[in-house]
């Protein structure tokens, strides 16, 4: 049965891949699963048909036959698990895979979304100038750290997982803030993610949305 993901029908960030239903795009194209979107207005995502796909009004969601799901994290697991190519088979293996995609999601994406939130909601209050080098220190630290950890590897635990693709997807939420340029080991990690053709498959029908040009392949 092929899936159903809902995307923006405009997203703010015009196809630069930013929004959550990129990693779950990209995580279908890993497994090699074809899946369908559907694109959704502000005001649809807040209507009741939505709602009752998604408890929050947001994308993405994922439909398959009378499986519902939101969040964008258990949507890539369940992808995960239920393919081969995104969760090493060993069993303590893909527990640490699993270990990263909860530390993508849970450490590493809570300051960064809020530094990203800030400069979005909150550039105009009188306090954006105190409140953003405390939101940037946030993400400092924790890049360090992640930094530190990947060291010289190409990814996270051995192996490619859905631990690097939520990672990679959650670094990205970075690009243009100049913050990421001081950890040449994570630029890097990055971009060995974005050359992956099932990310690039991801990026470019993500973008199509916009340019209105399908995407090749
Ligand atoms: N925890 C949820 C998940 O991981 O699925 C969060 C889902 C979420 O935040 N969805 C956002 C949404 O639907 C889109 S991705 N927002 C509309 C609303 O809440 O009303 C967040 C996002 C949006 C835009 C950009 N951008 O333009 O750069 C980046 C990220």
């Amino acid at each position: 049965m092929t899936p159903t993901i809902t995307a923006f029908e405009r997203s703010p960030d015009r196809g630069k891949g930013l929004a959550r239903d990129m990693r779950v795009r990209w995580a279908l194209e890993e497994v090699g699963q074809p899946y369908e979107v559907r694109l959704l207005s502000f005001t649809e995502m807040k209507e009741p048909a939505h709602r009752r796909l998604h408890p929050f009004g947001q994308i993405p969601t994922y439909e398959e036959g009378a499986l519902a799901l939101f969040e964008s994290g258990a949507i890539v697991f369940h992808i995960a698990q239920r393919h081969a190519g995104l969760l090493p088979d060993d069993p303590n293996a893909r527990a640490r895979a699993i270990t990263w995609m909860f530390a993508a999601l849970n450490t590493v994406e809570p300051p960064i979304n809020d530094r990203g939130m800030a400069t979005i909601l909150e550039h105009d209050k009188t306090w954006y100038k105190e409140r953003l080098p405390i939101l940037e220190d946030r993400v400092r630290v924790r890049l360090g750290e992640l930094s530190s950890r990947l060291g010289d590897a190409d990814w996270l635990d051995d192996a490619f997982s859905a631990g690097d693709l939520l990672m990679v997807a959650v670094l990205r939420r970075l690009n243009g803030s100049g913050m990421l340029e001081k950890h040449p080991n994570l630029c890097a990690y990055v971009a060995r993610g974005e050359a992956r053709p099932a990310y690039k498959r991801a990026f470019d029908d993500q973008l199509a949305v916009f340019t209105g040009k399908p995407s090749i392949g």
